[in-house]
């Protein structure tokens, strides 16, 4: 390889623009590229090591069959052969609800599985479906779901126009970003400031993005919904609602005013932690800021109030008059279209149209809640899940509760199909894994976190080295698989040729399309691109706000945004309301039933009395959830598994000098390194998640200290709105660990599996 390339780096949300070239000693080396239209030189830890990520010895190459209780390498045909023996057979025998499917946080940065993940579920036809969204994104999106109509309608901060950002429960400075993508969000943060604008951040810890803002409070874990409720009962009472441009396109603004009467900052200052004079000051600030938004992400999501946070969110930039305002909170507008867009007004929402068989849980966007498989594996009789296939997940270490208890559930199962790229905690119970290519093997375009632009832009990255012979692309293993769950068996081609023609239909067929009524015959062989996901970008690009709609404008298509070395950039966020509202007269639900049934449980968090200390998660700067911890280069300090205290805890607990405590719940023990720091609030203790590697076959990462603080979590503990995991604010016990050969017996830790 002689000349350097330009692509978006995969690994995370901000997509950032990398140039990678030979480099000493001959070897690829990643630098930043400063020219891309959007990142302009912004780059991470791990983005730099992208290659290394890559080449990682222990990443798989080759499918891997199991031979009793050993993993070992087959070719592609002998590991679809296992595929195509059991598949069929468990779905003609237990029907298609046996099968379930995990997927997982990767998926969403690889374009072939973006595009062909969702057409193999619709050939499966489960309704055990299971995500990552449902431990991470489900409350924002049932908010956006309920107030405007659709899941894809989520409000973005104009993080580059505002004059006022208040941050609930995020740490953009070390995740750079997530369901609001902006490369460089640390830099971002510091122009607000340094254009006289403030940043505001509540968050039990002060966390790294807390260095570059101008206040930080803490907040009691999982009453970030009560702070919301008490400012929105502030714009009512000091007269400070304005809708701006959203006046006259919401319903509900009385019931809202009624629904928070009870919520004055007095009354939620004492369980929130959050001073009730600085409530009333801030929704003060908000109201009185031309240019103010509030925004949140993890912190908010993974707590049992998280529905009814992400809806008050929403409600007070509505009521400051910040919806679809510059500087405020705005919908974006990808290059590939907004999905929210592409959909008839009025469809029925998504959401409990069946339940879960164990629990009762209420399906959300055709999906369950991850929480709900573990049970739905362990629990016999009719609908019991007897297959699983996953593809980029990792869910032994990443659902709170699973760990243990789904190690024995997933080597219960009759088959185990995993799509990954490692033997790890999770796929070393697989009867096949099945390898995606390389990612710098891969065509890339940020499908998913486009749709949470702050700027619309485009920059696509063609596949940078050639696949390994014989190596399928995601988007054909996928295809594979589906044609084997139909009844009589599919042929890959046609059902391929048809996902192209469908997805062109939906287009010509719907009435507000550019291409309306154009023949799809007549515009299949008008795509451009190498491969299917390619082609589905390209009438992506065509059809969506930018596109050449097929004619002969200057329009973009496939070709076009190839072309552009360092991307096109299409500009900030523009107005889009009422377009972006999909409910059926085109007004916002200000307050939709299934988040005022939640009163009661308001209440009942209102008026809880917290004993001993809670857990909250943290994510690291050079870590990815439960994966690259394999990446030598990656792991170390900086970057410890390691419980966050505040001394005044340790010295409750006598636990000063210990360097190493068990952390306890109901549900396990883990031991953890001890780091004590008045950067988190007393009362809180802090861990990050994804550790706690079992696998023999990651060398680096399974040295490694550490352990998962999901065996910790129980499965039961979710939010009420959605069911999404609320691992946060897990009450916990720490104790010193005492060493095997100290006089006292160690506490037992939960066993784990024997490693096949
Ligand atoms: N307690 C607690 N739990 C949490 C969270 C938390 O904050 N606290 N956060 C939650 C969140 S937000 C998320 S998104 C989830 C993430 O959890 P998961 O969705 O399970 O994702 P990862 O843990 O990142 O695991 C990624 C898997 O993808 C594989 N992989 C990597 N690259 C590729 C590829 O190119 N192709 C294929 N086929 N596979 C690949 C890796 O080997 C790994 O098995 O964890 C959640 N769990
Ligand atoms: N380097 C790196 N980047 C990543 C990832 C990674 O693992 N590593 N993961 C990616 C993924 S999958 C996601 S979803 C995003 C997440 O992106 P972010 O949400 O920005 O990241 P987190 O570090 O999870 O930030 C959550 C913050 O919420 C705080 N918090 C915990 N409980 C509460 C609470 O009850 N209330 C409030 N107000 N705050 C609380 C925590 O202290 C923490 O600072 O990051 C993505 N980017
Ligand atoms: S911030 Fe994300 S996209 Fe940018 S280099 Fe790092 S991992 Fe890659
Ligand atoms: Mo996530």
């Amino acid at each position: 390889m002689s000349s350097v390339h330009g692509r978006n780096c995969h690994l995370c949300e901000a997509g950032c623009g990398l140039l990678i070239g030979p480099g000493r000693q001959g070897r690829l080396e990643v630098k930043p590229d400063q020219l891309d239209v959007v990142s302009k030189g912004h780059i991470c830890p791990k983005g730099a090591l992208l290659v290394e990520a890559d080449a990682d010895p222990d990443r798989l190459r080759q499918p891997m069959v199991r031979k009793g209780d050993r993993l070992v390498p087959a070719s592609w045909e002998e590991a679809f052969q296992v595929v195509q023996d059991k598949l069929p057979k468990i779905i003609a025998e237990h029907g298609p609800d046996a099968v379930a499917t995990f997927v997982g946080n990767p998926h969403s940065h690889n374009l072939a599985a973006a595009m062909y993940v969702p057409q193999l579920l619709r050939l499966l036809k489960t309704k055990n479906r299971y995500s990552a969204g449902s431990i991470d994104a489900w409350p924002q999106q049932l908010a956006a779901l309920l107030m405007y109509g659709h899941p894809g309608d989520l409000q973005m901060p104009d993080i580059d126009r505002t004059d006022l950002l208040v941050v609930f429960g995020a740490n953009p400075a070390i995740s750079n970003g997530s369901l609001a993508t902006a490369p460089g969000w640390g830099k971002r943060l510091t122009s607000i400031r340094q254009r006289g604008g403030d940043v505001i951040l509540l968050d039990p810890r002060a966390n790294e993005t807390s260095r570059l803002v101008s206040e930080h409070v803490f907040i009691r874990p999982g009453t970030d919904s009560l702070v919301l409720l008490a400012l929105i009962n502030t714009l009512f009472a000091d007269d400070l609602v304005d809708l701006g441009v959203a006046a006259g396109m919401v319903n509900g603004l009385e019931r809202v005013r009624d629904f928070t009467a009870d919520f004055t900052p007095e009354a939620v200052s004492e369980r929130s932690g959050v001073s009730a004079t600085w409530i009333r000051e801030l929704a003060h600030r908000l109201a009185e800021t031309e240019r103010s938004v509030v925004y949140g992400r993890v912190g908010v999501v993974l707590q049992e109030l998280a529905t009814v946070a992400a809806w008050g969110l929403n409600v007070v930039n509505i009521l400051t008059g910040s919806i679809d305002r510059p500087g405020g909170a705005m919908f974006c507008r990808p290059a590939t279209g907004l999905n929210a867009l592409k959909v008839p007004l009025g469809r029925p929402p998504a959401l409990g149209r069946w339940r879960s068989r164990v629990s009762g849980y209420r399906e959300v966007f055709g999906e369950l809640p991850a929480v709900a498989m573990l049970e739905e594996m362990e629990t016999p009789g009719p609908g019991q899940i007897r297959a699983l296939i996953t593809h980029s997940a990792n869910p032994v270490l990443s659902i709170p509760g699973a760990g243990p208890r789904l190690d024995r559930a997933l080597d219960a199962l009759e088959l185990v199909v995993c799509l990954d790229v490692f033997v790890n905690e999770t796929t070393r119970h697989a009867d096949v894994i099945l390898p995606s290519p390389a990612g710098l093997e891969r065509a890339f375009y940020p499908y998913y976190s486009q749709q949470f632009a702050v700027r619309s832009y485009a920059r696509f990255s063609p596949p940078m080295l050639p696949m390994a012979e014989g190596q399928p692309g995601d988007d054909e293993i996928l295809m594979r698989i589906g044609a084997m769950a139909t009844d009589p068996p599919g042929d890959v081609l046609a059902l391929r040729q048809n996902v192209l023609l469908k997805t062109i239909r939906g287009f010509t067929e719907n009435p507000d399309s550019d291409v309306y009524g154009r023949d799809p015959e007549e515009l299949l062989p008008m795509l451009h691109g190498n491969s299917d996901p390619e082609r589905l970008l390209d009438l992506y690009f065509r059809t969506g706000p930018f596109g050449d709609h097929f004619g002969d404008g200057d329009g973009i298509n496939l070709e076009r945004v190839s072309a552009a070395e360092h991307g096109i950039d299409f500009g900030p966020m523009v107005p889009l309301l009422p377009d972006i509202v999909r409910t059926a007269d085109q007004h916002i639900e200000l307050l939709p039933e299934p988040v005022a049934e939640l009163a009661p449980h308001i209440r009942r968090i209102l008026d809880e009395r917290i004993e001993g200390l809670q857990l909250i998660g943290r994510r690291q700067q050079r870590s990815n959830n439960s994966w690259m911890h394999n990446v030598s280069r990656l792991v170390g300090t900086g970057n410890r598994c390691s419980l966050l205290m505040n001394p005044l805890d340790a010295g409750d607990r006598g636990i000063f000098d210990a360097d190493q405590v068990d952390v306890s719940t109901p549900e396990g023990v883990i031991t953890l390194d001890l780091e004590l720091t008045e950067d988190i609030m007393p009362g809180v203790v802090c861990a990050p998640h994804g550790w706690g590697h079992q696998s023999t076959t990651l060398g680096v990462a399974s040295k490694l200290e550490g352990a998962s603080v999901n065996d910790l979590m129980s499965p039961r503990r979710v939010d009420v709105g959605s069911g999404n995991a609320a691992p946060n604010g897990t009450l916990v016990e720490v104790t010193p660990h005492i060493r095997f050969g100290d006089s006292v017996p160690s506490t037992q830790s939960v066993p784990r599996l024997p490693i096949p």
